[in-house]
């Protein structure tokens, strides 16, 4: 089995301070959370960034300044930017982070149900994204929301990569209106996965321990956070990113389960270099 790559997820693009109130924001507070989750276990950071108001943003030069800041609290990390943003937004705006070259961003790849929003991502949208992140070097994390999803990153790839290339993907579980976060549901999809492609779960809200506990059994890897859920436990909020991760580490651990660095992130992951 590969070392366990976990990755955090500290901000997401659709929470607040209501629901949590230790949700960090400013450059710096993104950064501390990313640097304890680097020491409680964390390899890869998926980041989504808030403007000065807290609201989520795309936003170029925000992605800048919280990406510099990460690099001095956690200089190995691999930073996934993303490209979902938050529902609502506009290719234009969910595209941004991608011109600073990350080593990795997600790619959802396909329309989801989304609580009561709707999360769209028509096909040509997805294929824009996809081209961008070739022609720059960046490796995409496929989103997977539901098996339709699964088979678009596949149809992508042999379309449009001359040779075969790495695939990773996250198995997004227990989205409202997605596919549900079960144990079955991770089994599934993992089978449907093209020979040779690595993938990480995420369990959503009450889904994450079901999803979690699955994906380490299988030998899969496991992303966690407050964009994922805001509590630890039933009733009881997390108290930081890095709580929830050292869970996992500690899990991964006692099960004999090695712990991946980061560089082992980029070798399981197929990222090829750091640019970002
Ligand atoms: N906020 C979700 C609608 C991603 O980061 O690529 C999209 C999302 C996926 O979080
Ligand atoms: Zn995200």
């Amino acid at each position: 089995m590969d070392p366990l790559m976990i990755t955090v997820a500290p901000v997401g693009g659709e929470l607040d301070r209501e629901q949590q109130p230790n949700l960090p924001f400013a450059p710096d507070e993104v950064a501390e959370e990313v640097a304890r989750s680097r020491e409680a276990g964390a390899s890869v950071v998926h980041l989504h960034v808030r403007d000065e108001a807290g609201a989520p943003t795309q936003d170029r030069e925000r992605f800048a300044q919280v990406i510099d800041a990460v690099r001095r609290a956690a200089p190995d990390v691999v930073i996934q930017t993303s490209t979902g943003g938050s529902v609502g937004m506009t290719e234009d705006e969910r595209s941004q982070p991608l011109d600073l070259k990350p080593e990795m961003a997600t790619l959802t790849t396909g329309t989801v149900n989304f609580g009561d929003a709707v999360f769209e991502n028509p096909l040509p949208l997805v294929e824009r994204l996809f081209l961008r992140m070739r022609e720059l070097g960046i490796q995409p994390e496929f989103e997977v929301f539901d098996t339709g999803m699964v088979e678009t990153a596949r149809r992508l790839m042999d379309e449009h990569d001359p040779e075969p290339r790495h695939a990773h993907f996250d198995l997004v579980l227990g989205v409202p209106g997605g596919m549900a976060g079960t144990p079955q549901a991770v089994v599934h999809m993992a089978s449907l996965l093209p020979a040779g492609a690595t993938w990480s779960a995420t369990g959503i809200g009450r889904a994450h321990l079901p999803v979690t506990l699955t994906a380490l059994a299988l030998g899969g890897h496991v992303r966690t956070g407050f964009e994922d859920t805001i509590h630890y436990a039933r009733g009881r909020l997390a108290a930081s990113n890095a709580e929830l991760v050292a869970r996992v580490a500690r899990i991964a651990r006692e099960t004999g389960r090695e712990i991946a660095t980061p560089d082992q992130a980029r070798a399981i992951t197929g990222v090829t270099g750091r640019s970002g």
